[in-house]
């Protein structure tokens, strides 16, 4: 028996097997959970990139794929009305999405332009909300929502510009979602991980600076594996977690601690 035996959830935001989301499914299946996936969708459908990408990853254990851009409200209709009908309740929604566009990314944060911060707000923040709107009708009381965060959102992390105040926006969204949807007993974490080289993450300036700093800066001196945040995030997403809602977990090696 595993930790999720018996236990259904999904899984939004795998682009590659870098990505933090598929470490976090690599442990929910040794746990035995039940999952499925979306992938952004396609730009050319001759050449499904993303969605072929993630099949290598899932095809064999996944309950079903689809589609879906967040910022679409018929892809998100779509996959929950899908899970649905597959499961009738579910016990777990990851989130594991945020964009911004590179020119605005690259900062700095007073040049942002106004259409990059819709975007990236959107894809970012609104999309959590879109989420819990849509999950708290099928996850089961004891059921939760777990996103990724990073210290950007709390502090100035110089390279994460626009990111950090989508990230500062995010965990204040984890938090009035806790509250919320606490009243139904359906739980809204965040886990808030150390930089980890990703797709995304190969877009945010000063990237290698960061993996020094941590190197040489946090408590462990190391950086984290994605197995650590794997595992990490399997725990808050397990009924091992039951009495955690509205956190921020920091699976960082301690550096947030540090002045
Ligand atoms: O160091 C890191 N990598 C950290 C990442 C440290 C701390 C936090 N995080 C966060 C990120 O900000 C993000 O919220 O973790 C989350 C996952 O990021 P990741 O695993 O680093 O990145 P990646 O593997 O690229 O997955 C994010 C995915 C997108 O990938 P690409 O690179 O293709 O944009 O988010 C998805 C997409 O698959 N995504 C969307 N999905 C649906 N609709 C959309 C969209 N509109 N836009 C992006």
């Amino acid at each position: 028996m595993g930790l999720f035996t018996g236990k259904k959830g999904l899984v939004l935001g795998i682009a590659n097997d870098h990505s933090i989301a598929w470490a976090i499914t690599k442990q929910l299946q040794a746990e035995g959970a039940e999952m499925a996936f979306t992938h952004l969708p396609d730009k050319d459908p001759e050449r499904p990139r993303m969605e072929r990408r993630l099949r290598k990853l899932v095809d064999d254990f996944a309950t079903f794929i689809l589609p879906c851009d967040v910022t679409n409200d018929e892809d998100m209709d779509a996959v929950f009305d899908k899970a649905k009908e597959q499961w009738g309740e579910i016990d777990f929604v990851l989130h594991s999405i945020a964009y911004a566009p590179i020119n605005d990314l690259k900062g700095p944060v007073a040049e942002v332009s106004r259409d990059g911060f819709k975007t990236s707000m959107e894809i970012s923040v609104y999309s959590l909300m879109s989420v819990a709107n849509r999950a708290q009708h099928i996850l089961k009381e004891g059921g939760n929502i777990l996103t990724l965060t990073y210290l950007g959102g709390e502090k100035v992390i110089p390279g994460y510009n626009v990111m950090g105040i989508c990230k500062a926006a995010l965990e204040s969204t984890v938090e009035y979602l806790a509250y919320e949807l606490g009243a139904k007993g359906i739980r809204v974490n965040a886990l808030s991980a150390g930089p980890l080289k990703t797709l995304s993450s190969s877009a945010v300036g000063e990237f290698d600076m960061m993996l020094k700093l941590y190197t040489d800066m946090s408590p462990l001196r190391r950086n984290i594996t994605p197995e650590e945040v794997g595992k990490s995030g399997a725990f808050l997403l397990s009924d091992m977690a039951s009495g955690v809602t509205g956190e921020n977990l920091h699976v960082d090696s301690g550096y947030h601690i540090m002045g």
